[in-house]
């Protein structure tokens, strides 16, 4: 019987419970509207530990004041049902006056790390990743946490605050689940009208470009980034955001494509902006 919990003690209780018992346990944060991505990490969190937490909570930190909150998709229901399917023993689903009553004031930030790339055109978007990502550790307690690689630069902004902070836990980061067209799932993808959604695997094919043009032996990230630049250009519906190439363990920039080199990207396609990312060898 997979169990909902939506009173942050009780989600407490529930894992003091296990812990007691000797059980560990893993936790996957979401905002819900399930697809296979969420799912995958569900999957390996069931995998490793004798007990998977997920917690659904579209974070109201987490959205500047003209982003998508109110019209983030949302599916309790159909979410309970594919969580169940994977196995997960407990959905943690709280309220937001539960998780943020009047009068909260705690806000936990990574300094630098959070006002770049997606930071610039997001202000505040980490902070508040990481200020519920905190708080939910320290309900759920777990011993490890699973990340996708959709969302690099926040699982890595988790990771250096996990740090920085001796956070009793570990953090693990699963690859990115793509449509077949090779578009990452992600649950902003409804937004998409279906000539959009047909622009959207331009986002994929543009790393797949640079890819294939470092494995020819371009090194050059301005290059790299021009030619990916003038691939999406094609698309009507496509209006760039940013695209970098970054040093996958600390997102500095980088000079030439040499050891592994993150490359990302945010795309608006139409009003829907969606990310990707690639992790190169070079
Ligand atoms: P959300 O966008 O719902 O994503 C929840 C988790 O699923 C994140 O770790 C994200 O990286 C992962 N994920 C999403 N799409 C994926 C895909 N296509 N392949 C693999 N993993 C994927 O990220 C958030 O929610 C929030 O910021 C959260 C961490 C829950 C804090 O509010």
């Amino acid at each position: 019987m997979m169990k909902l919990i939506r009173d942050p003690r009780q989600m407490h209780l529930f894992s003091a419970k296990a812990r007691r018992a000797g059980r560990t346990i893993g936790l996957v944060p979401t905002m819900g509207y399930l697809h296979e991505g969420h799912l995958s990490l569900a999957h390996r969190a069931r995998r490793d530990m004798d007990i998977t937490v997920m917690s659904i909570f579209v974070n109201p930190a987490q959205f500047g004041p003209k982003e998508d909150l109110k019209k983030y998709p949302r599916d309790l229901k159909h979410d309970m049902k594919l969580a169940k399917d994977a196995g997960v023993d407990a959905i943690f689903y709280p309220s937001t006056e539960a998780m943020y009553p009047d009068g909260y004031k705690t806000y936990v930030g990574v300094r630098e790390l959070s006002d770049i790339l997606c930071g610039r055109s997001r202000p505040g978007h980490f902070t508040g990743v990481t200020t519920v990502v905190v708080k939910l550790f320290n309900i759920v307690e777990c011993d490890v946490v699973y990340f996708g690689q959709k969302d690099a630069q926040q699982a890595l902004i988790i990771k250096k605050m996990a740090a920085d902070l001796n956070m009793p836990l570990k953090i693990k980061v699963m690859p990115i689940i793509r449509e077949k067209d090779g578009l990452a799932m992600s649950s902003r993808n409804k937004y998409l009208s279906p000539g959009e959604r047909r622009d959207a695997a331009v986002l994929h094919k543009a790393l797949l470009l640079a890819k294939s043009l470092i494995r020819r032996g371009r090194k050059a990230p301005a290059y790299l980034v021009s030619r990916m630049k003038d691939l999406i250009r094609k698309k009507k519906s496509a209006r760039i955001d940013y695209i970098d190439i970054v040093d996958a363990r600390d997102l500095s920039p980088v000079k030439s494509i040499k050891g592994k080199v993150l490359i990302l990207l945010a795309v608006w396609i139409g009003k829907t902006r969606l990310i990707d990312n690639i992790i190169i060898n070079g």
